[in-house]
């Protein structure tokens, strides 16, 4: 394995929009995040991921750039961006941030120029279908909206989008297009940024003659199509390889064996990958599913290469909601989801709000949400004439905006987030959840965090160490060793809101074991473990 520095990094996650408001119009921005990276180094992590701030007509919140080479107002200004990376620097951290080019806005003036007739040199920039039988040219539907294909009137041309209406893919067949993404990633890269998070890169590359799809609800034939790796390979080669750099890919719809094509060490294509094997299979939590893809993951890419371990992001709901327990059991739960996230193989990822166990929310209204997948969804199945009340019912557990709310800083109005009116509220138990809170107690979450992070940094084990579950068959269990040079650590979880038995496995002596960190805090180090009556949502790591 080539040693380098991303593989002991502990990446930050940062949605701007939602982190920190400092000039009142209650959309956070750069300037509110220069102001609160001081909290984010003494948590202790080496990495920020930055969500795209580039010009944006803002349909799915940045997603859809119409200038890759200037950041949209809100945001701030290029100086204040300028700042922001060199106090990172100073701070002894990382900037990554967001590539999004499967697509690009529907303002982005390539778009404006393609769309404007049949035989404007950037036409092949973008992809225009003839109808089929006077209609789509395919039956395939898009992550948000109910076809892949929109009308245009000015040219008589279908083109085609994997997202919104408002996002069109770029026709990355075209080398022009290639070239130009390239020159922009050169860009960025020369003002010193230390990486890219490539957003959707599996959508890359088309199916050939883009056939009908045998069932046009399962959209995996959008991802992982012939000729992704080529354009992967030929992006490393006239980009990435030249840069001391952080790449991870976001890859729906991937498999191990799939996986290992984006990231192993002789592919010379991408360092390490979000894989979403488990959100796409576990809406709510399942243990023998979770630790099932877990071990198939670290089998598939076994010292080839590197995976990256998170449980939640801005697409996907807190984890705390989704995979554990919200309610009575939230402290020590979300500590036991940060455990295993940061002890299983792979790179650990830290969305904001996850350090302090933020929670999804519930609004009362679909005219409070604002995520295009959501309003979009709802808007297609009320039209088929479904119960408005039923579907709104539906999407709430999934909704993106469960991550979106801003983050809660203390107990002032709008959490500290904004002297203004939050563009999404505030979910309201922010008066319990918040910084300052935890910031005041010794055991609080993000304490728990900052002792893991601390551990990793003292411990290569986590960072290198072999991974072997030693509790396949166990519905609440998770008990697993990373082993490395001598040391074995073995990781004890009860992931249930019940008491759960647990006997030290063969091969442990009791007695010669060490505590490392428990989320209980009445665990003492000379705890006889040979049997446990592990409490819910009990988590403990001992070393031996
Ligand atoms: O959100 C998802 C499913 O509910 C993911 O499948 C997600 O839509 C997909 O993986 C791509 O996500 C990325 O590209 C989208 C953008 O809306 C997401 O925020 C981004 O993470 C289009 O750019
Ligand atoms: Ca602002």
């Amino acid at each position: 394995m080539v040693q380098t520095w991303w593989k002991e990094a502990v990446v930050y996650q940062v949605y701007w929009r939602s982190f920190m408001d400092t000039n009142g119009d209650g959309c956070g921005d750069l300037q509110g995040l220069l102001g609160k990276l001081d909290y984010i180094r003494d948590l202790g992590v080496d990495v920020i991921w930055l969500n795209p701030a580039y010009t944006s007509p803002d349909k799915d919140n940045g997603y859809d750039i119409s200038d890759y080479y200037s950041l949209m107002p809100k945001a701030g200004s290029m100086e204040i961006w300028e700042t922001l990376l060199s106090e990172i620097h100073q701070r002894g951290m990382k900037l990554i941030m967001d590539l999004v080019v499967n697509h690009t806005s529907d303002q982005h003036p390539w778009f404006l120029e393609s769309r404007s007739s049949r035989d404007h040199a950037k036409r092949d920039w973008y992809i225009w279908k003839d109808p089929k039988d006077g209609r789509e040219p395919n039956n395939w539907r898009s992550y948000f909206s109910p076809s892949t294909w929109t009308w245009d009137e000015q040219t008589g041309q279908y083109y085609f989008h994997s997202f919104a209406v408002e996002q069109p893919d770029l026709n990355w067949a075209n080398p022009e297009v290639r070239e130009a993404i390239y020159a922009m990633m050169r860009y960025w890269l020369e003002k010193g940024i230390d990486g890219f998070r490539l957003d959707a890169i599996a959508l890359l590359a088309k199916p050939e003659g883009y056939p009908d799809a045998s069932d046009p609800q399962d959209i995996r034939y959008l991802t992982n199509n012939p000729g992704l790796h080529e354009y992967l390979r030929e992006m490393n080669e006239q980009v990435l390889r030249h840069f001391d750099i952080l790449t991870v890919g976001e890859a729906a719809f991937v498999s191990p064996e799939e996986g290992l094509k984006y990231v192993g060490e002789d592919r010379q294509e991408l360092h390490t990958l979000f894989h979403f094997e488990v959100a796409d299979e576990m809406p709510s939590w399942d243990m023998l599913r979770f630790k099932e893809i877990q071990t198939r993951w670290y089998e598939g890419l076994q010292g080839k290469g590197w995976n990256s371990q998170f449980l939640n992001n801005h697409d996907h709901t807190r984890q705390v909601t989704r995979y554990g327990s919200d309610g009575k059991y939230r402290v020590p739960s979300a500590k036991l989801l940060a455990t295993m996230v940061h002890t299983l193989p792979g790179m650990p990822y830290i969305y904001q709000g996850e350090e302090i166990g933020m929670t999804g929310v519930r609004f009362p209204s679909i005219d409070d949400y604002d995520d295009i997948a959501m309003k979009n969804r709802y808007r297609e199945e009320v039209g088929k004439g479904r119960d408005p009340e039923a579907v709104f019912e539906s999407l709430l557990p999934l909704s993106r905006d469960n991550s979106r709310t801003p983050m809660q800083w203390d107990d002032s109005p709008n959490a500290g987030f904004s002297t203004g009116t939050p563009w999404i509220k505030v979910n309201p138990n922010y008066k319990e959840i918040n910084v300052k809170r935890d910031l005041e107690q010794p055991n609080s979450i993000y304490r728990y965090y900052q002792q893991l992070i601390a551990l990793r940094k003292a411990n290569k084990v986590m960072v290198y160490g072999d991974y072997l579950d030693l509790s396949a068959g166990d519905p609440h269990l998770y008990v697993y060793t990373r082993t490395w040079e001598g040391e074995r650590w073995l990781v004890i979880l009860n992931h249930a809101d019940h008491d759960t038995a647990f006997t030290l496995p063969d091969g442990f002596e009791d007695g010669k074991q060490e505590l490392v960190i428990a989320n209980y805090d009445d665990v003492h180090r000379d705890d006889r473990i040979a049997q446990l009556a592990l409490r819910p949502h009990e988590a403990r790591i001992y070393r031996f």
